[in-house]
């Protein structure tokens, strides 16, 4: 019998946040491409694409603080801001996922003020606190491709290939990375990253 559109829709809703489109394996841990609002993803920590004062914002941020609840705002209001490149991390309050790292992106000024390391600096420091809080699993939005107007095929590389850099060095107990893209268009930018390190 054929699959009525209502069913296609039902099927195609029920898969986005957990079926990955792509997987791979780097050492011990497992790298997912998938297509989901990372508010929605139970892991150890999900990453904000933050701004320097970290008191919330538009687009993932906006989503990352409505989610959670109150309480992230008046942790985030003790941390002091942070730098762009950086990244500071808190609780995840009623949000799935038991951790937020907020990362600062770098504004896309044309490419001559730094933008590529920054956002690669972003993607490490994100790291650095998961190892230095044990967690297992963390999931990416793609950092600065927003408000921030990173082109997303070169923002998709940096991410893959710095976090595949990283966990192929020492994957410190990881065993999940996720890149939760919110466009099937941004995850094919990760997708093809992935596929020109030979892993997809
Ligand atoms: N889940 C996953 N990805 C999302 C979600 C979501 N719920 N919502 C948006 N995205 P942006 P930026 C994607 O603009 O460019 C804020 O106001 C979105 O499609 O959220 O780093 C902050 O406070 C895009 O691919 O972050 C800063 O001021 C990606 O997340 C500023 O925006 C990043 O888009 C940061 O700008």
């Amino acid at each position: 019998m054929a699959v009525g559109f209502a069913e296609t829709q039902v099927a195609l809703h029920l898969r986005m946040p957990t079926e990955p489109l792509v997987s791979a394996e780097v050492g011990p841990v497992r790298v997912d491409i998938l297509v989901a609002d990372i508010t929605t993803l139970a892991v150890d920590a999900i990453v904000n694409a933050a701004n320097t004062s970290l008191l919330g914002g538009g687009g993932v941020d906006g989503a990352i603080h409505r989610r959670a609840g109150p309480d992230l705002l008046k942790e985030c209001e003790t941390l002091g801001g942070c730098a762009t490149g950086s990244a500071k991390i808190t609780r995840g309050y009623k949000l799935p996922a038991k951790h937020v790292i907020h990362a600062v992106g770098p504004v896309w000024n044309g490419g001559k003020r730094g933008e590529e390391a920054l956002l690669a600096s972003c993607y490490r420091t994100a790291l650095a606190l998961a190892a230095d809080n044990r967690l297992t699993s963390i999931a990416f939005p793609a950092i600065s491709t927003g408000v921030y107007r990173f082109p997303a095929d070169l923002a998709g590389r940096i991410a893959v290939g710095t976090v595949v850099s990283e966990i192929s060095a020492d994957p410190h107990g990881l065993e999940r990375a996720v890149f939760c893209c919110f466009s099937d268009e941004s995850a094919q930018h990760h997708i093809k990253a992935l596929a020109e390190l030979g892993l997809a």
